[in-house]
């Protein structure tokens, strides 16, 4: 893990604002796309500090006379109508309020709470992520397209390219102009998803793609393209792809939820808390089962892309391939076989040759030798310590050659019934935890990331043909920028934990008021809060008042120039967001 110091080298900081989009989005002047519904109306955030609430009070002459009058500076729907109205809007599309946390806790930008260099938020380097479509005849060679798009607009595409009319997602629009014009429905679409493979992921290592890049003019490069929810986590930014939906729509909140009053994972239990169908659930059945669909991927939070498999009334045993180790303790636990867990294989059919593809100590070798030197290292990192290599580039090559199996042997792509493939590709995911974004590994993951590109398309038309496949590629969230290079400070849970606890918990019985703090929410004991005749307004405001050396992580110093400067931009009951007046889209 990367040293956590409290402060950055400014010039560091500008450096990499420079190089990164989403630093020209927080400055940039909302764009409101002429197509988009408004539940979809996205992208690009207006200033901070324009809002009503915070203008009101200065005179602006921007503030509508109702919100003025209507919400208080300072109180928890000043505070929430003061973030800017995207980042807003992004929190309410990712709460349910049966699921989800009771209070939203939105650090000051670039500070997180947690370790482990989390992705998420309403942020930028959250949210903008590639979203480029590709497949001549069926997609059209235009390059970038500047209209916001957002994750939820991919199954509705995809609708689209199939003339699957019975489809209409729950939130997402179709990306109309990456349709080429009276095109017929091709006999393959792969959705492809570079886990945690944002926009300032590929703008800091802009040399390492260059494949990519050479495609880009030859199909409809989305410039303008968001996650549009937040929190960003895989869990339900892959179901947001998979479904057309949201989370507040498909239920998949984040990788903790409320279920029947109990915190639990999203797929603990196996496709079963989402809610809404995806795509391929609705496409496959409508047209018998025939279409080969399937997803190759890592662990189950992936399979929101593909959907419900035999659950869904009428559904079959989709294809799907994971490698998970069996009751894992974090949700992104992998083991050395690809496999399913056995509630999984209820619905889903797992096809157990693609532990035979070969190859994979060559991918080893190869990312040993690519440092120069033969010596059980990739850079400096020990290939044994990373899942004897797995955790190295080499899974990239590998893992496309166990799609390309897959592809094979499943005969997806051909016959003239269209069929679903989906890809989660880690790699970039684990690099941006462990050594951050900002690392040399990073740019040898994105790298060959691209290779593994160029292999696939140059199978595909040999497999599929030249003109028979449509390859959509995007990331669930980007990565965060680390604290060295963005400023931004680690916010330890654990002072918060203790200090609600013993703020606000006085009745001596040993249920405590807060059930977990996570990156931007807190799960509260509502009930044991009310005994103690406290409210999340309440704890909300004491949030407010926490500064850097109270939320210090053990180990890490703080600058005495700073230790009095508070954490948080805002926290507030999460309810609040159905009701405040500068949200008018919770309640449309
Ligand atoms: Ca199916
Ligand atoms: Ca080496
Ligand atoms: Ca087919
Ligand atoms: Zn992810």
């Amino acid at each position: 893990m990367p040293s956590v110091t409290s402060r950055p080298l400014p010039a560091l900081a500008l450096a990499v604002c420079l190089a990164a989009a989403a630093c020209s989005a927080s400055s940039g002047a909302e764009v409101v796309g002429t197509r988009s519904t408004p539940r979809e109306t996205t992208g690009r955030v207006s200033p901070a500090g324009a809002s009503p609430a915070t203008t009101s009070k200065s005179g602006g002459g921007t503030t509508s006379p109702s919100t003025a009058q209507r919400v208080q500076p300072g109180s928890p729907e000043g505070l929430a109508c003061s973030i800017p109205h995207e980042w807003l809007l992004r929190t309410w599309r990712g709460w349910r309020p049966d699921r989800s946390a009771e209070i939203q806790i939105l650090p000051k930008e670039y500070s997180f709470v947690g370790s482990g260099l989390p992705h998420v938020g309403p942020w930028p380097y959250a949210q903008d992520v590639p979203m480029f479509w590709y497949g001549p005849g069926h997609i059209q060679a235009q390059g970038a397209v500047d209209r916001p798009v957002t994750l939820a607009g991919i199954a509705p595409t995809q609708a689209e390219l199939l003339h699957f009319d019975a489809f209409h997602a729950p939130d997402g629009m179709p990306m109309d102009e990456a349709i080429a014009s009276g095109q017929q429905p091709p006999k393959l679409i792969v959705v492809v998803v570079w886990d945690a493979g944002g926009m300032d992921v590929l703008n800091r290592w802009k040399g390492a793609w260059p494949y990519l890049r050479s495609l880009v003019p030859q199909g409809t490069w989305y410039s303008h393209a968001t996650v549009g929810s937040s929190p960003t986590s895989t869990a339900q930014m892959h179901a947001t792809i998979g479904t057309g939906a949201f989370p507040d729509h498909h239920g998949i909140v984040a990788h903790r939820l409320r279920i029947a009053g109990e915190i639990t994972t999203p797929w603990a239990e196996g496709p079963q808390w989402l809610i809404d169908p995806t795509l391929a659930d609705l496409y496959d059945r409508a047209m018998g089962n025939q279409p080969i669909v399937g997803e190759l991927a890592t662990v189950s939070i992936h399979l929101g892309l593909l959907g419900h498999g035999s659950m869904w009334g009428g559904g079959d045993e989709d294809l799907a391939v994971i490698r998970e180790v069996a009751n894992a303790e974090t949700l992104g636990e992998e083991t050395f076989q690809w496999n399913l867990s056995p509630i999984l294989e209820e619905y889903f059919h797992f096809p157990s040759y693609l532990n035979d593809v070969p190859g994979f100590e060559q991918d080893v070798q190869t990312v040993d030798a690519a440092d120069g030197r033969i010596d059980g290292k990739w850079r400096s990192n020990s290939i044994d310590q990373l899942l004897q290599g797995f955790d190295t580039p080499a899974r990239i090559p590998y893992q496309t050659r166990v799609l390309e199996e897959m592809i094979r042997r499943e005969g997806f792509g051909k016959d003239d019934v269209p069929d679903l493939l989906f890809v989660n590709y880690k790699e970039i995911d684990y690099i941006s935890h462990v050594w951050s974004m900002d690392s040399p590994e990073m740019r040898d993951a994105v790298a060959a990331q691209d290779t593994a590109l160029k292999e696939l398309v140059e199978f595909l038309n040999q497999q599929v043909g030249e003109g028979n496949w449509v390859l959509a590629l995007t990331a669930d969230h980007g990565s965060m920028i680390p604290p060295r290079v963005s400023g931004g400070i680690q916010i330890s849970p654990t002072p918060i934990v203790s200090g609600i606890n013993q703020t606000f918990d006085h009745d001596a019985d040993s249920t405590p008021i807060v059930e977990l703090v996570q990156p931007t929410q807190i799960f509260v004991n509502t009930a044991e809060l009310r005994q103690n005749r406290h409210t999340l307004t309440d704890v909300s405001r004491w949030i407010m008042g926490l500064t850097e050396s109270d939320v210090a992580a053990p180990g890490v110093s703080v600058d005495p120039a700073h230790a009095n400067d508070t954490v948080f931009q805002a926290a507030f009951p999460s309810s609040i967001m159905s009701t405040l007046p500068c949200l008018p889209e919770a309640r449309r």
